[in-house]
């Protein structure tokens, strides 16, 4: 891959908005391979990859990246990449290792101390913090407990908002309280392939959005009771559902439901402080009770935090005809990438301009910044490879990321309000199911020895974020 300049007066076209933020997104169990959780297995996901069924290439994330001890060096890589801002997450079990009592807090100082060392040195370097207080690992004690199907596992997450504002504030740009909360009910209570592992238990799927939902507002809350001017969000897992056959009506009904469902159903919560009832039909009573108005749920988020991959095309199921989301079809048009997923930037344009646009703005009509949270393009390469210079001529991934910067670029043109873009990922790491074999980092890590190197995608990233212009470019 090369880069070719364009003419002055086309690159000065593609220009992004000053202070546009160019970052790199990440979370705690895919890199930290932090000893303290992993030795003592306090969360969820440590205990779930003891069983090495339970990952496709049966590795675990127990060594990672070992970025408790590296992180250094990879914030250093967020400079060299030109990058002004980068996002990582709080490890949750780690920090709060057994339950608190009502007159004792119990946490662990020394995570808290690492994480303001880590910050403190992102701060130094002029990088823009973003924290995502979930982003999918529960502390075990509360996993036990029914984790997000019992309330209290909300209340208890709104104290860890409360502690993390608390100590770390200072340090914190802008907080996601959880990552794609529909992502984590739908693999771990849906498709089972996350602890706790349940299959097709659409109620207690319910259930924990709506507990999420609690702990989100109530998380939302304690952030703004201790730094009034806190930016407060969450992200949300965008992909566009398209049906198999346009045609078949089975085939339109389900794509509906799973974007309305998907997509929708956090954000309209969250805009109206209700939660929708998915369907309202007499035969889902269950789950027609859990919906219905959320305390202090309405107009918590001050930015938009969109994710965004791929779109799915779906299609109905006979096997399942009563479960109106239907199924993934493995039926593809695009270009995909080592998951499957196609890469389709022109759904990121009209998500963006078209079908977010109900929550551009609060319900008071103002106006709420946008950051794309994560965005990326998966490879597969085993996890023992230590040597040779494999997946570092990355030209499906620079060209995902350019086509998908475009999108952007047409979007901020167009009138949308976005003022930042984070890459998944800065570095190769745990992909949860998957193992570490899938790969979406700009820098690749040999994970036998560790070492980073940069790829062509890091480069050409690079170069984008330098310029902060879309500049052109050739395979
Ligand atoms: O690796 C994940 C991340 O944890 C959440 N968003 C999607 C990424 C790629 O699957």
């Amino acid at each position: 891959m090369n880069t070719n300049k364009e003419s002055k007066s086309s690159q000065q076209n593609r220009l992004f908005p000053d202070n546009f933020l160019w970052g790199a997104s990440t979370s705690h169990f895919q890199i930290e391979g932090n000893r303290f959780e992993i030795n003592n297995r306090l969360s969820d996901w440590s205990q779930w990859t003891q069983d090495p069924t339970h990952v496709a290439d049966q590795t675990n994330a127990d060594h990672a990246c070992e970025f408790v001890e590296r992180y250094a060096s990879d914030l250093d890589l967020i400079t060299t990449l030109n990058l002004n801002a980068f996002r990582l997450s709080l490890n949750w079990a780690a920090i709060c290792p057994e339950p608190s009592t009502a007159n004792e807090l119990k946490i662990n100082r020394e995570m808290i101390d690492f994480y303001r060392r880590v910050l403190q040195t992102a701060k130094n370097k002029n990088i823009k913090i973003f924290v995502t207080l979930f982003h999918f690992c529960l502390p075990q004690w509360l996993a036990e407990e029914g984790g997000w199907t019992n309330e209290k596992t909300a209340y208890e997450f709104a104290r860890f908002a409360k502690i993390a504002a608390q100590e770390l504030g200072d340090l914190v740009d802008f907080w996601q309280t959880l990552n794609e909360p529909l992502s984590y009910a739908y693999e771990s209570y849906i498709n089972g392939i996350w602890p706790p592992g349940f299959k097709n238990e659409h109620t207690k799927c319910f259930r924990v959005i709506r507990n999420q939902l609690i702990g989100h507002a109530a998380a939302y809350k304690a952030i703004h009771e201790i730094e009034n001017s806190a930016q407060v969000s969450y992200a949300v897992h965008w992909r566009s559902f398209i049906p198999r056959n346009m045609n078949n009506p089975l085939d339109l009904f389900v794509s509906y439901c799973r974007n309305k469902i998907f997509n929708h159903l956090f954000l309209m919560a969250v805009q109206s402080g209700q939660l929708p009832c998915p369907f309202p039909f007499s035969l889902f009573k269950e789950l027609k009770n859990l919906a219905g108005p959320i305390a202090d749920l309405k107009d918590s988020a001050d930015f938009l935090g969109i994710n965004y991959y791929t779109r799915e095309i779906c299609e109905f199921s006979s096997s399942a005809p009563f479960i109106p989301l239907g199924i993934r079809s493995d039926f593809r048009i695009m270009p995909v990438n080592a998951l499957g997923w196609e890469s389709c930037p022109a759904t990121l344009l009209r998500l963006l301009t078209v079908d977010t646009r109900p929550y551009h703005k609060n319900s008071k009509g103002k106006e709420r910044p946008i950051y794309i949270t994560e965005n990326g393009y998966g490879t597969r390469f085993a996890a023992n490879l230590s040597s040779g210079d494999w997946s570092l001529r990355d030209e499906d991934r620079g060209e995902y990321l350019h086509s998908h910067l475009l999108s952007v670029y047409q979007a901020i043109k167009a009138g949308v309000n976005i003022k930042g873009y984070l890459h998944w990922s800065l570095l190769d790491n745990f992909e949860w199911a998957e193992g570490l074999q899938i790969r979406f980092g700009l820098v690749r890590i040999a994970y036998p020895s560790q070492e980073r190197t940069l790829r062509d995608s890091a480069r050409l990233y690079s170069e984008i974020a330098g310029s902060n212009s879309l500049i052109n470019y050739k395979l």
